[in-house]
C-alpha cells in the first residue's frame, strides 16, 4: 500500500540525512513532489543542482534533467534517476548520429552562417555538439534572449530539438514564418518555402507528444462556449494553438501567472497533467481547467513513482547507487560550453 510506502521512504530519507538532496521537476506526481527538497523547472533544478553538496542527487524527473544534472555537479557526487525507463521523446528525436549528418549537410548549403542552439530538452551529446560547434542551450523561459542572441552571431541558426519552441520564439522576435526551413531528420532533408539564401531559422523536426495534444480546436471550442476564460499554453504546442491562446510561457511563467491571477479568474491550461492538476488544487478559489478536456500526462515522467524513489532511497541506506546518470568527461566538458553560455 502507498501509505507503507510513504513511510519506508520518509525512514530511509531521514536516514540520509544532509547526504542526500532530493530534486522534483513539476510535472512529477503528487507522490514523488511530497519527498522533494525542491521543486521547479529543467532549468531551476539544474542551477540548484549545481549548487548542491550532498553526495546524492535524486532527479525526479527525465534523462536530460538528470543528465544536466551530473554535469553541472562534482565528479563525487552522485546523480539518480529513480527509474531509467524516464526519458523524454522530444529528447530522443535528436540523436546525435543524425545530428551531425544533418550539420554536414547544412554546412554545404550555408558555409559558415549557421549557429546551433539547443533546447535543454535533449541529450547531453546532442549539448555536446552544441557546445563544440559555439552555439549555446536554451529553455522556455530565456529562449527569446538566446535565440536573439544566437542571430547576432550568425546569419541563421539551426534549432534542436524542438520545431515548436523554436518557431514561436522566432515569430516573437518578429521572424517572418516562411523564412523558417525544418530539418527532417528521417528523410535526411530540408524543407522550405523560400530561397535558400533568404532561410533564417532552421527547424529540427521534432516535438512533444504530450503539448501536441493541444489543439486549435479546444481553443476554439473554448473561445465559443467560454469566451471570459483565459488561455495559457506551453511554447512546445504548436504555433497555431500559441497564436490562438491569450498567453504562452515557460512552466515558470505559468505557474507565476496563476499565483498573480485575481480570485474567481477562469483559465484553461495548455501543459502537462500533473503541473495543471496541482495548480487546481493549490488555487481552488481560481476556475482552472485543462485546455485538452482529456488530461494529458508525460508518460516518461510518471514513470517515476513512489515504488521507484522507495527503491532508490533505500538502496542508498543500504549503502548501493542504482541508476546512477554518469555523462562521460568529453561529452560533459563540451556540453559545459553550452550551458555556460546560457547560465
Ligand atoms: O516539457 C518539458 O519537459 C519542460 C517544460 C521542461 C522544463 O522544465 O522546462
Ligand atoms: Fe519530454 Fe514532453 Fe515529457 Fe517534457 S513533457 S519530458 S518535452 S515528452
Amino acid at each position: 500500500p502507498s501509505n507503507e510506502l510513504h513511510e519506508r521512504a520518509q525512514r530511509a530519507k531521514k536516514l540520509l540525512g544532509e547526504r542526500l538532496y532530493i530534486l522534483g521537476h513539476h510535472y512529477q506526481k503528487d507522490e514523488v513532489i511530497a519527498f522533494a527538497d525542491v521543486t521547479g523547472d529543467s532549468l531551476q533544478l539544474s542551477q540548484i543542482a549545481a549548487k548542491q553538496t550532498a553526495d546524492y542527487i535524486i532527479f525526479c524527473g527525465v534523462h536530460f534533467m538528470a543528465e544536466t544534472a551530473d554535469i553541472l555537479t562534482t565528479p563525487n557526487q552522485a546523480v539518480i534517476l529513480p527509474d531509467m525507463r524516464a526519458g523524454c521523446s522530444m529528447a530522443d528525436m535528436a540523436n546525435i548520429d543524425q545530428t551531425e549528418r544533418a550539420w554536414v549537410e547544412l554546412q554545404s548549403y550555408f558555409g559558415d552562417t549557421i549557429i546551433p542552439l539547443t533546447y535543454v530538452n535533449s541529450t547531453a551529446a546532442i549539448k555536446a555538439f552544441v557546445g563544440r560547434n559555439g552555439g549555446a542551450t536554451v529553455t522556455s523561459s530565456n529562449a527569446e534572449e538566446m535565440v536573439a542572441w544566437a542571430l547576432s552571431q550568425k546569419e541563421r541558426m539551426l534549432f534542436l530539438p524542438d520545431q515548436h519552441l523554436g518557431r514561436n520564439t522566432a515569430v516573437k522576435l518578429g521572424i517572418p514564418l516562411e523564412t523558417m526551413a525544418i530539418w527532417d531528420p528521417i528523410k535526411h532533408k530540408l524543407e522550405l518555402e523560400c530561397a535558400l539564401e533568404d532561410v533564417r531559422v532552421i527547424l529540427w523536426k521534432g516535438h512533444c507528444s504530450v503539448h501536441m495534444n493541444f489543439l486549435p480546436k479546444h481553443v476554439a471550442n473554448l473561445r465559443e462556449k467560454e469566451p471570459d476564460r483565459k488561455i495559457l499554453v506551453h511554447p512546445e504546442c504548436t504555433y497555431e494553438v500559441v497564436a490562438a491562446s491569450d498567453y504562452a510561457g515557460s512552466t515558470k511563467y505559468i505557474i507565476d501567472m496563476i499565483a498573480a491571477s485575481e480570485v474567481g479568474s477562469k483559465w484553461a491550461i495548455g501543459t502537462e497533467m500533473n503541473l495543471v492538476n496541482r495548480l487546481i488544487a493549490t488555487y481552488p478559489d481560481r476556475d482552472i481547467v485543462s485546455l485538452n478536456p482529456f488530461m494529458c500526462p508525460c508518460l516518461t515522467m510518471n514513470r517515476i513513482d513512489l515504488p521507484h524513489l522507495t527503491w532508490a532511497l533505500e538502496e542508498l541506506v543500504e549503502g548501493r547507487i542504482i541508476n546512477q546518470i554518469s555523462v562521460d568527461e568529453k561529452t560533459a566538458e563540451e556540453a559545459i560550453m553550452a550551458l555556460e553560455k546560457m547560465l
